[in-house]
Formats: C-alpha cells, structure tokens, sequence
C-alpha cells in the first residue's frame, strides 16, 4: 500500500529475480527466453504497448538469429517472413547480385524489427502471462554492494521499488541504465564517419533482390519492409533535415542514384535522418547491472547488424543468468561482457567495411577519386575472389 506522509511516498515493494529496463526487441526477447527458462522477470517499458508495436527498423534476423529462435524452440512463433539471401550491389546502375547462402546453413530470413516485436509481445504477454509494465516513468537503478539491487519506477498505480538478483538495461543509447554507471567504470569508443542517411519508408515493395547501390552521386540503398513497403536510404549531409529532402527531391535522387528513370513517385509515410556512428561500452557489466543492445554497443544501419547483435546478447545472458539463478553457477555471467564484445568488435569491423566501401565508392567528394576506385575495387572483389565472397558471406549470415 502507498502512504503518504509529509509529501514523501513510500514505494511499493516487489521483488522479481530480473528487472529489465526497456522493452524494445533486446528486453522484450531476454524476458522471453528467461520465461522460456523458468526464471521470473519483470520488464519495464516507458512507452505504451502501441508505441513498441508500431516502431519500425531492421528488416532481416541474420541466419545465427534463426537457429537462436530454433534453439529455443520459438522460431515458428516469432519468426514470419521469406528466406533472405541476395544483394544486388550496384555500381552506377550496373547490378550484379550476391548471394549470401552456405551450404548446410540455414539462409537469414526477413522479418521487420516491427513483426518480431509484435510477436514477442503477443508470446511474452498473451501466451506466457509475463509481467511487461508500460508507461513506466522516473525509473532508478541501486546497484551498489551494500544493498539487493532494485530499480525504482512510478506508474499510474504510484511509485514502486522492485527488488531483484540482476539488473539488465536494454533501454537504448539514451536510456538511464548506463547512466547510473559511475564515470570511469566503462570506457566508451566510437567512431562518426561524417555523414548521414535519409531515411524514407515508401508504398512500393522491393521488386527482386534487395538494393545496395553506389553511383558517382552518392549512395542509394532499397531494403524490403514488408510485402508492400519498403525503405529507401539515401545519403545526405549531417546538417541536412526535411526541409532540404522534399519528396520530389526525394525521388529525383533515388532515379539518379539507381541510374533507373522508370521509378514512380509513391506515397511516402515518414522520413528521418541518421547519423552514421559506431560506438562501443567496455565491459558490458557493472556489478549486477548487465547492458544488452543498443544501450551497449550501435552499429551504422549500412551493416544490418544492430538488432542481430541485441538477439547475440540477451541470447547468451539468458543462459548465464538461468545458470546463476538455477544452478548457482555463475561462470556464464562473469564471462558475458568478454564473450558479446568479441563478436560485437568483428561486427563493428565489418560495419566499417560495409559503409566505407558503399560511400567511398559513390560520390568522389566523399575521399576522392583514388579511394573511389579502391572501393569499387574491393566491391568487386565479392564476385571474383571466393575467398572474399565466403568471408562476406559468413558476416551476413552472423557466424562470426
Ligand atoms: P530499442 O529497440 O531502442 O529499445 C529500447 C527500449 O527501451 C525503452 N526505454 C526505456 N524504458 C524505460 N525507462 C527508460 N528510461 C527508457 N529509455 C528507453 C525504449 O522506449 C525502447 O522501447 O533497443 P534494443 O532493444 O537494444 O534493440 C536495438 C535495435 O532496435 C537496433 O539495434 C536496430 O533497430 C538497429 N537497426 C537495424 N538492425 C538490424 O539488425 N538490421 C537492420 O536492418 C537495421 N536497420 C536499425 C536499422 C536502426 C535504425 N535506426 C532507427 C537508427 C535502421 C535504422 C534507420
């Protein structure tokens, strides 16, 4: 019961033996894989339940996520969508399409960030009866050695003090679990390669394979968004903002860009901007607060990595914190931060890769003319070098 005494509320107390800070696709899979597991956990989102199923981002779950998602026995569950395997990686209009398949892998399959969030919620909420609390505000963290650690939250029902074995922040880059860490304990690096993408969710579906296209004006990437939208990506300068990127700017580029004067005007429904940064938070742990996804490591949106690294995560801290809970086994904990960083350093990498070579190869202004031919050289080394060909197939599969 809430008391009121001069003005100061007293929290309610609860207890779980998780609390997860955020409930976008990192906290929203941790709660169920650790429901999966046995192991009780609350999650505690700020926006409303329409909100988070709304939100749209990523378009494909790397193969690794697909064999996760079987592993746990919720593939079929969450996952919805055809295989995704080809690139059409254009230079100045010219395609030629990259296969990313293996043989004896399972192919990446496409299911919007939006789909597999509305399917965790629907599995989490209606299917398991988990404990998902929206339009929480004020949320606190205690993570020091003198008490239980605990997050404190108000909701409409008041103030709250939910204690808990371990704290997991999987609210973001501008969420509060970080920033409860004290300066110095993490050390952040991060990398801002000066430019930024215009992003822009369109009516017209992706027509054949997806499209990653360089020219001599600038990148222009077409991604499926579902079976009748898709997202183009256009880069633009950091400063640009709508004012400068009206539709028919919009599409004026587009057909430049693709080097295809036979493209429609369509609707448009939203429009925004993206800094390209990488940026990484070492270690991936403070005391019992464990950081998953974005609120530890982004990836530019040119790698498709971001939610694929989030699902790499939770993946392997469900198992440590089952292991530490269930079986007083806490090696999997200890090694968490160790094990995701390697794997997020090899994606960072390949982030890298990925944006240099697709913006150094188009527009010259970016780093001249040299670097512009070194990245159509390394572009088009996929499609002659074998070896080249597997090790960019294995980064786009997430087996590395
Ligand atoms: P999310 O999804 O941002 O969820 C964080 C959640 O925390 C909540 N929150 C709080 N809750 C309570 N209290 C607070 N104080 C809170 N502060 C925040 C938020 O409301 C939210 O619900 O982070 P998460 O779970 O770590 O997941 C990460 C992914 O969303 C992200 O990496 C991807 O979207 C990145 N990304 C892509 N990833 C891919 O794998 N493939 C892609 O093709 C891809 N394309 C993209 C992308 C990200 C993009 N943007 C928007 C930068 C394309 C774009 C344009």
């Amino acid at each position: 019961m809430n008391s009121l005494n001069d003005n100061v509320v007293t929290p309610r107390r609860e207890e779980t033996r998780v609390a997860i800070i955020g409930g976008g696709v990192a906290g929203l899979t941790l709660a169920t894989l650790l429901r999966k597991s046995g192991v009780d956990c609350v999650v505690l989102e700020r926006r409303d339940r329409a909100y988070v199923e709304q939100r749209q981002r990523a378009g494909v779950v790397e193969a690794r996520g697909v064999d996760m998602f079987e592993r746990w026995g919720l593939a079929d569950q969450l996952l919805a969508g055809p295989v995704a395997t080809t690139i059409d990686y254009r230079v100045n209009g010219v395609g030629r399409v990259f296969d990313a398949a293996a043989e004896g892998r399972k192919p990446s399959r496409f299911c919007t960030q939006q789909m597999l969030v509305n399917n965790l919620l629907h599995q989490l909420i209606d299917v398991m009866a988990g404990d998902v609390r929206f339009e929480v505000t004020g949320v606190t963290v205690r993570n020091d050695e003198e008490s239980r650690p605990s997050v404190g939250f108000c909701d409409q029902g008041g103030a709250h003090e939910l204690e808990c074995d371990y704290i997991v922040g999987c609210d973001g880059d501008r969420g509060v679990s970080r920033a409860s860490i004290p300066d110095g304990a993490l050390t952040r690096y991060s990398y801002e390669f000066g430019y930024a993408w215009l992003a822009a969710l369109v009516e017209a579906p992706v027509l054949g394979h997806a499209i990653m296209a360089v020219s001599d004006h600038g990148f222009v990437g077409q991604l499926p968004r579902g079976p009748q939208r898709s997202r183009y990506y256009l880069q633009c300068a950091l400063s640009d903002g709508p004012e400068d990127w009206p539709d028919e700017r919009l599409w004026d580029e587009i057909r430049l860009r693709l080097g295809d004067d036979s493209i429609a005007n369509v609707k448009v429904h939203e429009k925004f901007f993206v800094p390209l940064r990488s940026v990484v938070y070492s270690p991936m742990r403070y005391r019992s607060l464990f950081l998953a996804g974005d609120v530890a490591h982004l990836v530019p949106p040119a790698s498709a990595k971001g939610m694929n690294l989030a699902l790499f995560d939770v993946d392997i801290l469900a198992q440590a914190l089952a292991g530490a809970l269930q079986r007083d086994d806490t090696a999997g904990l200890d090694d968490y931060s160790d094990t995701c960083l390697r794997r997020v350093w090899n994606y960072q990498d390949f982030a890298v890769w990925m944006t240099d070579t697709m913006h150094d190869a188009g527009d010259p202004a970016q780093h001249g003319t040299f670097r512009q031919m070194t990245a159509r050289a390394r572009l088009g080394q996929l499609f002659s070098s074998p070896t080249a060909a597997r090790l960019h197939t294995e980064y786009q599969l997430g087996l590395n």
